[in-house]
């Protein structure tokens, strides 16, 4: 067994979490009874046991052909699984695993991008001075943002990158002004634990790390340390080399075990599992072809049980597919189209520029996906 599987979260049970309301005809236990695929071995056959007595039944991989969490989530008798939960840590990561699948339904957040670089591929340097960032922070705020996403380190690909001191100088007065005047959380869009670090200190709440710990050893200690929310993001290379021929076997699937073992390297580190968000890296190392195969088969990133961030805005694909010469901020209605559908295939968090127009997409989707 892999070091994963043995983690409660991620290994036997929540790795294989693919569950259903069962509706069999014959089933004895009284509704709602859940049922989890799980692969043989995994679960200790005492605690099968326990998940039994308290309405969960295990079946073999395969055998169930609804696969996401929240069915499972709907299903659960949770005073049950609380009881159950109490001698069974299969039941606890179930519970736990149910929670994350059910805070998902939940209506999608918006998290509003504030650049402060010269640089950008979307907005151009246009927040490069601090008064200007903080003043387009306020105003993404009053359309309605839960978030706000505070970069110095333009990430395009080809960027140069930017010094420790550079990028502390340009993040941290737009942090701790906005920290004084906004009441929702900041995050810093960083993968430098210096730069974490002094933002946290500065009142950031969440660490957006689009390289998610793999670029600096220091960054998961700092994030558990200040007990910061955290987002692991999948990318390959750097901004330098990121879009020189991208080549993977199955996108989908390597961006998940890329995200599982990050995840599992932030527990490991202390990070606590509420507070994990992860993003599979639209445009980071990415063909138009993968960038659309990711967003069509977004939910396969639910197994992870975590929420997904997805950032689609003003990106390049969408220039790829309508082929028109628009600048990026022109890039709406394509944003639109791609936050509606990530939300349908499991966004939670949408990380966008135009703030008013794509909280009302991302709402309607939410609601037509719903019904
Ligand atoms: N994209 C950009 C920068 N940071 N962070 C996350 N988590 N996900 C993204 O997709 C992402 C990011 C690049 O876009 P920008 O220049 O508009 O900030």
């Amino acid at each position: 067994m892999s070091e994963l599987e043995r983690d409660p979260v991620f290994g036997a049970v929540a790795r294989q979490l693919c569950a259903r309301g069962d509706a069999s005809p014959g089933c004895e236990s009284p509704p709602p009874y859940a049922s989890v695929n799980c692969r043989a071995g995994v679960v200790p056959a005492g605690e099968r046991a326990v998940l039994e007595e308290h309405g969960v039944r295990l079946l073999p991989l395969g055998s169930s052909t609804a696969p996401w969490p929240e069915e499972f989530a709907a299903a659960v008798d949770r005073e049950r699984m609380e009881q159950a939960a109490r001698s069974s840590a299969c039941a606890a990561a179930l519970l736990a695993a149910s929670d994350a699948a059910a805070a998902q339904r939940a209506a999608p957040r918006i998290q509003g991008v504030v650049n402060v670089t010269p640089d950008s591929f979307s907005d151009g340097g246009r927040c490069f001075d601090p008064a200007r960032a903080i003043e387009h922070g306020l105003a993404l705020a009053a359309e309605g943002a839960d978030f706000l996403d505070v970069g110095a380190e333009s990430t395009r690909p080809g960027a140069t990158p930017v010094s420790v001191e550079e990028e502390l100088a340009r993040a941290i007065p737009v942090v701790a002004g906005l920290a004084r005047q906004v009441a929702i959380p900041i995050s810093i869009d960083t993968t430098k634990a210096a730069v974490a670090r002094a933002a946290l200190a500065a009142g950031a709440r969440i660490v957006n790390d689009v390289s998610a710990g793999t670029q600096d050893p220091g960054m998961l200690g700092v994030v558990a340390e200040r007990r910061a929310g955290y987002v692991a993001m999948h990318r390959r290379g750097d901004p330098r080399t990121m879009q020189t021929a991208p080549a993977y076997g199955d996108v989908v699937a390597e961006v998940l075990e890329f995200l599982r073992e990050r995840c599992f390297r932030a527990l490991a580190a202390g990070v606590p599992r509420e507070t994990l968000w992860v993003d599979p890296g639209i445009g980071f190392g990415k063909t138009l072809a993968h960038n659309l195969e990711l967003l069509r088969r977004l939910q396969e990133l639910r197994s992870l049980g975590l929420p997904i961030l997805l950032g689609v805005s003003r990106k390049s694909f969408i220039r790829e597919i309508t082929g028109a010469d628009t600048p990026p901020a022109g890039r709406i209605g394509g944003t639109a189209a791609a936050v509606a559908l990530g939300v349908v295939g499991g966004a939670e968090i949408l990380r966008v520029h135009d703030v008013a127009v794509m909280r009302e997409a991302a709402l309607v989707a939410r609601e037509i996906a719903s019904c």
